[in-house]
């Protein structure tokens, strides 16, 4: 039996009797008016791009589930946590930084981390990297700072004068710089890194205690990375490398997981440690703070539609649920603000009804009423303000954060923890790193550095020095710059080491 046509119809739902001849007068045009069809066909076309992300623009996604292994009830009472093999629903987008929608996946770069779990108390979002660390520890310095990654303003080229002499002027980057030169920097894959929350969270637990957390997903696939000349031939070869790798691996049925392991540290221990604990330049020691595993992700549906999952999909950090908590890092507590912000800007105020971005399975019940593209009910007639005695939707004691204290003085506090940025991009280097990781990140460095003014060069060598005498050495080498003076800039202090390179 011949398959049912479907009949094409215009976006109002009325039959289109042609769609290849524009009406004109005659045969020969001009083109009438009158044709509703070519208008309404044109107009939405030319409004089919939406604003790219401001970062994270090129990215691929995928859904799947979570699934816990073990039980972690003592310190969150998070409900998609609450039993063993439990599966919560997820969708997952990873992500270059800095490059546009067009831009290449094997850039250098961090990749972005971030899942949605539509939980039957609402979505939590994770909204991670592929490195543990960032740049910079205060969102002041955020804008900023991406502009350096981004294009010059004349040129509109990358521009490594910008690129480093920011960097060099941050000292405390020099641990994120240290992963981002190294072959970490360019993975092979989506499907081959791992995903950290980065900042530290809180978890509390039903009696109200709460400990601090760090998240790790760690890759079942395996760490694969591409040298900087692999990374160059695929960037050209297939720009869209990664896309089209977990596109067509989900495609054959091999879908890929994460085993997410937790560090939690209890009250008692974050006293006087050794560091800041919010300092997101820092990692947690596996030594003091051991992780456990606690759950999987597994992605095993591609998306039906690209831009209606990947592109309108809107992940924000603060989107948490009880049990899990932000911390006082200062760049989670903006970007607790940044996201939500940029997702009205980009998709519109009403973003939350779209399908991937809706709670699936918790009801919305809120008193948020009205805006472009309100595309529900609206709350019907329904009371659409609080407090009310018409049966509203009331608030519930039970889903607040336990209280917790907080001195000092409001004030622009600059950094003050011991001044030891360059201690674990140190360790990194000369613990952590193979002899054959060390000649790659020295190559990468040069190879990028190399394009920026001589003494910016020597301003960024300095600090490569400072976090290990050896990797200021070989940089220095590798530029051809005198390695005394780099030794002379890397004892000053940041202040007189800006000022003597300064123009
Ligand atoms: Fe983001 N970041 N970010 N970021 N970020 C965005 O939100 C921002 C930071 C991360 O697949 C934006 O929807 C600020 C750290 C991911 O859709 C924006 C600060 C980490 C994604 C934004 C940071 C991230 C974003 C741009 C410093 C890892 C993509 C478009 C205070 C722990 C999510 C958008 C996706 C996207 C702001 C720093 C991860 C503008 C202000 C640190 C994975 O809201």
């Amino acid at each position: 039996m011949a398959k049912k046509k479907k009949n094409l119809t215009t976006a109002f739902g009325i039959p289109v009797g042609d769609d290849q001849n524009s009406q004109t007068a005659g045969d020969r045009g001009p083109v009438l008016m009158q044709d509703v069809h070519l208008l309404e066909k044109l107009a939405h076309f030319d409004r089919e791009r939406i604003p790219e992300r401001v970062v994270h623009a090129k990215g691929a996604g995928a859904g799947g589930y979570f699934e816990v292994t073990a039980d972690v009830t003592k310190y969150t009472k998070a409900k998609f946590f609450s039993d063993i093999g439990k599966r919560t629903e997820i969708f997952a987008r990873f992500s270059t930084v800095g490059g546009e929608k067009g831009s290449a996946d094997a850039a250098r770069d961090p990749r972005g981390f971030a899942v949605k779990f539509y939980t039957e108390e609402g979505n939590y979002d994770f909204v991670g990297n592929n490195t543990p660390v960032f740049f910079i520890r205060d969102p002041l310095k955020f804008p900023d700072f991406i502009h350096t990654q981004k294009r010059h303003p004349a040129t509109n080229l990358p521009d490594p004068d910008m690129f480093w002499d920011f960097l060099s002027l941050t000292p405390e980057s020099i641990h994120q710089v240290t992963i981002l030169f190294s072959d970490r920097g360019t993975p092979a894959t989506y499907r081959h890194m791992n995903g950290y929350s980065s900042h530290t969270f809180k978890w509390y637990n039903k009696k109200g205690e709460s400990f601090w957390v760090q998240y790790h997903f760690k890759t079942d696939q395996g760490i694969k990375n591409l040298t900087r000349e692999e990374a160059t031939r695929i960037s050209g070869e297939d720009p869209n490398n990664a896309t089209r790798d977990l596109y067509e691996a989900i495609e054959r049925g091999e879908y890929p997981s994460w085993t997410l392991e937790m560090q939690i540290m209890t009250q008692e221990q974050a006293k006087d440690y050794r560091f800041d604990i919010f300092d997101i330049t820092k990692v947690w020691p596996h030594g003091d703070v051991p992780p456990i595993k606690v759950g999987r992700l597994v992605l095993n549906r591609n998306p039906v539609n690209y831009f209606a999952e990947v592109e309108q999909a809107a992940f924000c950090p603060g989107n948490l649920v009880p049990g899990i908590a932000a911390s006082p890092d200062k760049m989670l507590q903006a970007r607790l603000f940044s996201y939500h912000d940029t997702h009205i800007h980009r998709l519109g105020p009403n973003y939350h009804l779209l399908p991937v971005n809706a709670p699936k399975n918790a009801p919305e019940s809120s008193y948020q009423r009205d805006g472009f593209m309100r595309t529900d009910v609206n709350g019907g007639g329904g009371p659409n303000y609080w407090p009310n005695s018409f049966g509203g939707p009331e608030p519930d004691p039970g889903a607040l954060e336990p209280p917790f204290e907080v001195s000092g003085h409001a004030a622009r506090h600059p950094y003050t923890h011991p001044n030891d940025d360059f201690v674990q991009a140190g360790d990194l280097y000369h613990k952590v790193m193979t002899d054959e990781d060390r000649d790659h990140l020295v190559g990468n460095i040069v190879d990028h550095l190399g394009g920026a003014q001589r003494r910016i060069q020597v301003r960024q060598t300095a600090l490569f020095h400072k976090a290990d005498p050896d990797y200021g050495r070989r940089v220095a080498e590798g530029l051809g710059l005198d390695v005394k003076e780099v030794e002379r800039l890397a004892e000053m202090s940041q202040e007189d080491r800006a000022e003597t390179t300064s123009q």
